[in-house]
């Protein structure tokens, strides 16, 4: 059928999002805590591919080892009798109040010793049940005010967290990349590596650069007012899009974590064209939740809507790409020319006499207008 999820879609959700109970700063939850078997079904029903988890969103912090170990006994027998898989595993470093003031960039030399053992703990869980990417998303990462930590400091302290954690993946020999996960705030009022671009920047300063990466999310280069689909391609180009978190968000709102394509049809529809574009051959994982007005079917609504939207756009992506006049206009544009054919001493000599039409070129038409239109058409059904 039209538009059905299948394996080689890579979909995934986290516990934590088809979980959701709908608590929100004002208002206790709505729907009741499903335990994560029950989650890995649902998701089954859905037809997603695979599920992620925060170490406490499977087992909770104050857990005996013998409740872990039945917990993972159980979730990993759901996951058997289902065919989901988990790609994607994380530590919730944010919860609890010992993180109050972030986790590797606390003050406190104890709270990051703890994060780090946490972390460690974590990673041994997710990679346990097959993960091969390990979020790091600084929830808490971060200040109120700048007299309460150095920037310096916290990035130090960050590097140092990442470095260990890195060289332990190594130790144990296990299959694991990582993945920094940019967000500017909420829940601090500002949060270190807030953008795509500062993530990439402090990657290149670490001990294992080839082995970290980001996990950039819609909502939260869209909270900065960024287009996130150019973060998300220069991720791309340096080779360092190992994830990557999809929903939507309204510009100026509250962490909305909306349903994918709820909000901005044409920038999720360009991510879609990127992706597909590209080849992005990574997890599509859907970071979002639904409304708090909704049961368990509209829960249901929710994950399906999100799989379904990504799939009609990747079809009309396809469309896009294979209509003659948005081709045409295209063409017009000479994309594929290139400016120079390198430096060289001749060459340069040649374009510092060359002359140009600069009247001409001010005075050209780019038929944009039309282009978009046409863009806006297709995603309208009218083409
Ligand atoms: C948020 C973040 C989180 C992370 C998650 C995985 O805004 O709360 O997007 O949902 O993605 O903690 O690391
Ligand atoms: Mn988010
Ligand atoms: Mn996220």
């Amino acid at each position: 059928m039209a538009y059905t999820p299948t394996p080689a879609d890579r979909f995934s959700f986290g516990l934590w999002t088809v979980g959701n109970p709908g608590r929100d700063p004002f208002g206790e939850p709505v729907r009741p805590v499903r335990d994560p078997v029950a989650l890995v079904e649902l998701l089954a029903e859905v037809g997603a591919w695979g599920v992620n988890f925060h170490d406490n969103d499977l087992v909770p912090i104050d857990a005996t080892s013998a409740e872990r170990e039945r917990i993972v006994r159980d979730f990993t027998a759901a996951l058997r009798a289902t065919g989901l898989v988990v790609p994607m595993a994380t530590t919730n470093l944010f919860s609890d109040p010992a993180f109050k003031d972030g986790a590797f960039t606390s003050n406190d030399p104890q709270v990051r010793a703890f994060a780090l053992q946490k972390t460690m703990r974590a990673i041994d869980l997710g990679v346990e049940c097959g993960a091969e990417i390990y979020v790091f998303w600084g929830g808490r990462e971060g200040v109120e005010s700048d007299a309460s930590k150095d920037p310096l400091e916290a990035l130090k302290r960050y590097r140092e967290a990442l470095n260990f954690l890195c060289a332990y993946v190594r130790d144990q020999g296990y299959p694991l990349r990582f993945a920094l996960e940019p967000k500017p705030n909420e829940p601090r009022g500002d949060i270190y590596l807030a953008t795509v671009g500062h993530a990439l920047a402090f990657i290149a300063t670490l001990d294992h650069p080839e082995m970290v990466g980001v996990n950039p999310e819609v909502a939260h280069e869209t909270m900065a007012g960024l287009n996130f689909l150019h973060g998300v391609a220069q991720a791309w180009e340096a080779g360092k899009l190992f994830h990557i978190d999809l929903n939507d968000q309204v510009i100026g709102r509250y962490d909305q974590d909306f349903r994918f394509g709820a909000a901005n049809l044409k920038a999720s529809f360009f991510l879609v064209k990127f992706l597909e574009d590209v080849g992005y051959s990574g997890p599509r994982h859907f970071d979002a939740h639904a409304y708090r007005t909704e049961d368990l079917a509209g829960v249901k609504a929710f994950a399906r809507g999100c799989m379904r939207t990504y799939l009609v756009l990747k079809e009309k992506a396809r469309q896009w790409n294979a209509d003659p006049e948005i081709q045409a206009l295209l063409a017009e544009l000479s994309y594929g020319e290139q400016a120079t054919s390198g430096y060289s001493r001749a060459a340069a000599e040649a374009l510092k006499t060359r002359s140009f039409d600069r009247a001409a070129l001010g005075a050209r038409g780019l038929a944009y207008e039309h282009l978009d239109q046409l863009t806006i058409e297709v995603l309208l059904g009218v083409r």
